[in-house]
């Protein structure tokens, strides 16, 4: 099962030596991100067999640290939680990834009952669904201490993560928030710089869900209520960057992973509700209209982004719970904490990717690629130049759009082996026939686009050529050896220790 709040996560991270309690003092500034850095890059707590769809860096993630003495802070900061393949399985309550794909898979195909006793055998499905939705409650730990009129930010050990940053930058806080006109609630997981005792920029790229409810209120010259959650149910910060349609609410995604609703306690001061369970939260108003100078941030494309203009959050009280932990997290070259995440959601997504470009078979999104500049993708190719339709069409999905680089590969090959992958190119691609590049939307954060938010994408087709693809020579077969002989000698030479 998933963990109730941040408290009983971090208690079960210890008991199984996943955690390192540090007491040592550790600066905020630098000091604390460099030490997380190098232990996100270091062999995995309790050095696990890492999973077959990561056979080389799956193996990596070092431990969570606690650090109980963050300078000028009376709190204590947690950093790398999520930092590993066996954390990210604990913190979603899973044996592994596939567990939960098979999961959305059945949510996203559910059976059409037909008769009447199917319906009757459907109902309690239909009430488990209803009882993944968050439900409010009266209380909370979340507001056993309220600060209004003292409320200050600088008082949470929030970090500076590289030197050229901006300053201190919050990291690993939900963003919550709700469309004013359909009064959908909205998790997003954004950064927030820290400008004064009670108040933060908030960087969130237009795009993003909270970006377009902040949109909505500017039309309306209405402050938006937004409150920065830390802490909570352990599946909360997954969800909230769990590429999710704009509709679909994170507390629900988050409710269906645990199996259970998220209780949400009404702020103190705006119109808003948060999980109950959380650690800390910051509430206040984001302004309509009024924009402050953000960045640049050291970001998890390896670089800075650079500084721009961004709507300020003036905060109305900071709740917390007795003794709570703030929980942050870095990004910059991979691998990091947020490596894991989005692996999760590379494992968990493949079957709503799958409805999207059903020839999809199994894809990666190698580490160096940064999240989503490159895919390899592996299809069962059936016709000619399906590996161009399959290009488009993951440029067609959602958030795969900013891939810079898809590489098709036939159904044989390992996508998650990059040595295999580059083979195939190399054997089987002619770069004038089997290369694509497109114009179109691409990551704010690319600084290598020629205008921001926007390029070229390439893709290699790298699968064997048929006819209709240019082929005028005949195309030779791949060496395999017969599954005959395999067996054969798998079973024969085993006892010569060959
Ligand atoms: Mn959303």
């Amino acid at each position: 099962m998933p963990y109730p709040d941040l408290q009983s996560f971090v208690s079960d991270l210890q008991q199984c030596g996943q955690l390192k309690r540090v007491t040592a003092e550790v600066d905020p500034i630098l000091e604390l991100s460099e030490v997380a850095d190098r232990v996100s890059k270091s062999p995995a707590a309790g050095n696990p067999p890492p999973p077959a769809t990561d056979p080389v860096h799956g193996t990596l993630g070092g431990h969570a640290l606690l650090f109980e003495n963050v300078k000028g802070s009376e709190l204590p900061a947690a950093i790398n939680t999520y930092g590993s393949y066996e954390r990210m399985r604990l913190a979603l309550g899973c044996e592994d990834f596939e567990e939960l794909a098979g999961r959305v898979q059945a949510m996203l195909k559910p059976e059409i009952p037909t008769t009447l006793m199917d319906k009757f055998r459907k109902l309690p499905e239909l009430a488990k669904m209803a009882s993944f939705s968050p439900k409010s409650v009266r209380s909370g730990i979340c507001q056993q201490v309220v600060r209004t009129d003292d409320a200050d930010v600088f008082e949470l050990p929030v970090i500076q993560c590289w030197p050229h940053d901006a300053g201190r930058y919050i990291t690993l806080g939900g963003m919550y928030t709700r469309c004013p006109e359909s009064g959908v609630r909205n998790v997003g997981m954004y950064r927030a710089q820290l400008l004064s005792p009670k108040s933060t920029a908030m960087h969130w790229h237009m795009h993003h869900d909270g970006a377009r409810n902040h949109r909505k209120y500017a039309r309306r010259r209405e402050p938006m209520p937004l409150a920065i959650v830390f802490g909570g149910e352990s599946t909360l910060p997954y969800a909230a960057t769990a590429p999710l349609p704009p509709d679909l609410s994170e507390l629900l995604f988050a409710g269906f992973l645990q199996g259970k609703g998220v209780d949400l306690v009404r702020c103190k001061t705006i119109d808003l509700e948060v999980p109950a369970n959380a650690e800390i939260v910051i509430e206040g108003l984001v302004h309509p209209t009024e924009t402050v100078f953000e960045g640049p941030f050291g970001d998890h494309t390896g670089y800075y982004s650079l500084g721009d203009q961004y709507p300020r959050f003036d905060i109305t009280a900071i709740t917390h719970r007795r003794d709570p932990i703030y929980p942050t997290t870095i990004v910059g070259k991979p691998p990091q904490e947020d490596y894991y995440l989005g692996k999760a959601t590379e494992r968990i997504f493949l079957p709503l990717l799958q409805i999207l470009v059903p020839d999809v078979i199994d894809y990666n999104l190698p580490m160096f690629g940064a999240f989503h500049n490159c895919c390899f993708v592996k299809i069962r190719k059936e016709y000619p130049m399906q590996a161009r339709k399959v290009m488009s069409a993951i440029w067609g999905a959602g958030q795969m759009m900013f891939c810079k680089l898809i590489i098709v590969v036939d159904e044989q090959v390992n996508v998650h082996d990059e040595q295999e992958v580059l083979f195939q190119v190399g054997a089987n691609w002619d770069p004038r026939r089997d290369t694509v590049v497109v114009d179109g939307p691409m990551d704010i954060l690319d600084h290598a686009a020629p205008y921001l938010g926007t390029g070229s994408k390439m893709g290699i087709d790298a699968t064997r050529k048929i006819g209709g693809e240019g082929v005028i020579r005949e195309w030779p077969d791949e060496l395999v050896m017969t599954e005959e002989i395999r067996t054969l000698v798998a079973r024969r030479w085993q006892e010569y220790g060959l």
